[in-house]
């Protein structure tokens, strides 16, 4: 394990090594070239924050401060870590300075889960990772020799949500952060739910890795196919029942007591303090983010509807949670996309963001939006994100699995695809085995949204739709929705929706990527949750109802001679939880026996026309 991924990425990088980082060409960064310091920084309850500093040698001029708070273990970095992403950063000169968050590693407290804000009645006397983060900064400008009194923030994921914490209530040295994959909401989109559908092997790995001790830890899996593991397991009970027993790992009890959208997600979601943001802002994600790719999209938007002075920028490149940190992104895993678009964003933007804004030097590097537009592997630059002028295009399901733009016509009164969905028997989310998450000894987790779909060719409860072949170009540039109209035998169902860029058979592609299915966006919805995410409400079995799934959002672009497919399934064990498909109250306390198989209708008639729209633009 390389410590500079721990500087670099979010939890992704802990335990990675499935996700090789290319070394750079020539350390820039020797142990002699910084003065390290650490130090417990003291904040205003008393407690401490260890706290590591590393000033470039033998300074005269003042310089700007780089700061990251991470739960992910600050003692580990040195001048040597730096060697991999902050070269272009560390060429421009900044004091580097990392701290532990509070509870972890050699700081003080008590580690508390995305700790929510404090609350109106204790401003001025409660704590949280805002004001750490401005009692950080108060000191490092008293403390630290020749800073240049401005301080930068980034990170990614835990990293980025603390630096994107900091901006809530920013010091006013604080002039400029870059959030990047942070989390934004955890009931709705980012790494322990989606839509109010539990992330469970994410959910339980990640309480386990930050909670069962003060450093991460790794729970160990037998079998190491996890798929097989959590089936063993059973319902949710019995994580705590059988397998946890009488430790109790804090985030997996308020999984279990908070199953709806209650008081409890809504004081963790940062969404709702986005509106006094005045710190310019440079908002990255990966379209391929396994963990957060809502988080900084969500974060943006929230941003932009107060950014009186455009200083609130988004990057998206065709990257996995945290590779623009580090890697070249040249590829991912069979995908290529013809540049280095991981060194493009680190050269061309993360670095000039900061020297303009903490050294005021060059120009701001982006006006708005700078996407990346795969299938055709070009960045875009848009004034605005969604692309302006794009146009929603339906593509509507039809009889034997063809998808087309249009609508089903008035003659269509009863076409319907049904298939059993039987949580004894779930569809994988990705190959098998599946091993850990963060497995010490390599996971395909990190790239498993890239992973070719025809794995599951020979499931019959995963339905496709698939156009002919595109006789031109579809440019995604916006917004994705898939609109389904869908009925159970059950009482519950989870509906996932992947949009797949189906590669053509024949030998217009080279022999690796024929017929490659590609997934562009995905996304899973609990009927439950379909009319309220706080009152959660049984479906009427049978009873023919519409569901929205917002598939987020994409740069991209269909080849002619490509087909687009769709695909519906009801499980993505062990990313989902199972759904028991019969009412239960809260799923956490179903037993064993309420899990049922049912039999799931998805509609394709001129009353109820299940489609994907996607917000386009002209190729
Ligand atoms: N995805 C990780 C995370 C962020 C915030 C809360 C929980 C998990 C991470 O990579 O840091």
């Amino acid at each position: 394990m390389s410590n500079s991924r721990l500087w670099l990425f979010g939890a992704a990088t802990v335990f990675a090594t499935a996700c090789v980082l290319p070394a750079q060409d020539a350390p820039l960064l020797t142990p002699d070239r910084y003065v390290r310091r650490a130090a417990e920084v003291p904040m205003r309850d008393g407690i401490t924050l260890h706290t590591e500093i590393l000033v470039p040698s033998g300074t005269t001029r003042p310089l700007p401060i780089l700061f990251r708070r991470t739960p992910y273990g600050a003692p580990n970095v040195g001048p040597r870590n730096l060697e991999g992403g902050y070269r272009e950063l560390a060429e421009e000169g900044y004091i580097f300075v990392v701290q532990d968050i509070r509870g972890r590693y050699r700081s003080g407290g008590t580690f508390v889960m995305q700790r929510p804000l404090r609350s109106a009645d204790s401003l001025t006397t409660g704590i949280d990772e805002t004001t750490d983060a401005y009692d950080t900064v108060e000191w490092l400008l008293k403390n630290v020799p020749n800073n240049n009194g401005r301080v930068g923030m980034l990170g990614v994921s835990y990293d980025g949500w603390t630096a994107a914490m900091a901006m809530l209530d920013p010091h006013p040295a604080l002039k400029a952060v870059s959030e990047q994959a942070s989390p934004a909401d955890m009931f709705i989109g980012d790494d322990f739910h989606h839509n109010g559908a539990f992330r469970l092997s994410y959910g339980f790995e990640y309480a386990y890795l930050t909670e069962a001790t003060r450093e991460n830890s790794e729970y160990k899996f037998n079998p190491a196919d996890t798929f097989e593991w959590y089936l063993r397991v059973g319902a949710l009970r019995n994580i705590q029942e059988k397998v946890m027993r009488d430790t109790v790992l804090p985030s997996w009890r308020d999984f279990s007591t908070h199953p709806n959208y209650d008081a409890f997600w809504k004081r963790q979601s940062m969404r709702p303090s986005l509106t006094r943001v005045t710190v310019p802002t440079l908002n990255v994600a990966g379209w391929w983010d396994q963990e957060d790719f809502y988080g900084p999209v969500t974060i943006y938007r929230a941003l932009e509807a107060h950014d009186a002075n455009n200083r609130n920028t988004l990057v998206v490149g065709p990257w996995i949670h945290g590779s623009w940190g580090s890697q070249t992104g040249d590829s991912l895993d069979a995908i290529k996309f013809g540049s280095a678009t991981g060194t493009y964003y680190r050269q061309q933007v993360q670095a000039p963001f900061f020297a303009f804004y903490l050294k005021d030097k060059g120009a701001a590097p982006i006006k708005e939006a700078l996407v990346f537009e795969s299938g055709s592997n070009t960045w875009r630059t848009y004034d605005a994100w969604p692309a302006p002028g794009a146009t929603t295009r339906s593509l509507y399901f039809h009889a034997n699995g063809k998808l087309s733009f249009d609508a089903p016509t008035a003659r269509d009164t009863s076409g319907v695809d049904r298939f059993v969905s039987d949580p004894a028997d779930p569809v994988p989310y990705r190959k098998r085995p599946i091993e850990a998450t963060y497995a010490s000894s390599g996971s395909k987790w990190y790239t498993w949204l890239v992973q070719d779909q025809r794995f599951l060719g020979d499931r019959k409860d995963v339905v496709t739709w698939s156009t002919e072949p595109l006789t031109e170009d579809v440019v995604v540039a916006g917004d994705i929705a898939a609109k389904l109209f869908v009925s159970t035998t059950g009482q519950d169902a989870d509906w996932v929706v992947k949009l797949i860029d189906a590669y053509p058979t024949n030998t217009s592609v080279d022999e690796r990527h024929r017929g490659y299915q590609l997934m562009v966006s995905n996304d899973v919805f609990r009927s439950r949750f379909r009319e309220s995410f706080e009152v959660p409400k049984p479906m009427v079995p049978n009873a023919v109802t519409p569901i929205t799934i917002d598939l987020h959002t994409q740069a991209y672009r269909f080849l002619k001679g490509h087909r687009i497919m769709v695909q519906v399934q009801s499980t993505w064990f062990p990313l989902i939880d199972r759904n028991p498909q019969t009412w239960v109250p809260n799923i956490f306390e179903a037993a064993d026996g309420d899990f049922k198989a049912q039999t799931h209708s998805v509609w394709r008639t001129a009353a109820a026309p299940s489609h994907v729209e996607m917000q386009t633009v002209k190729p």
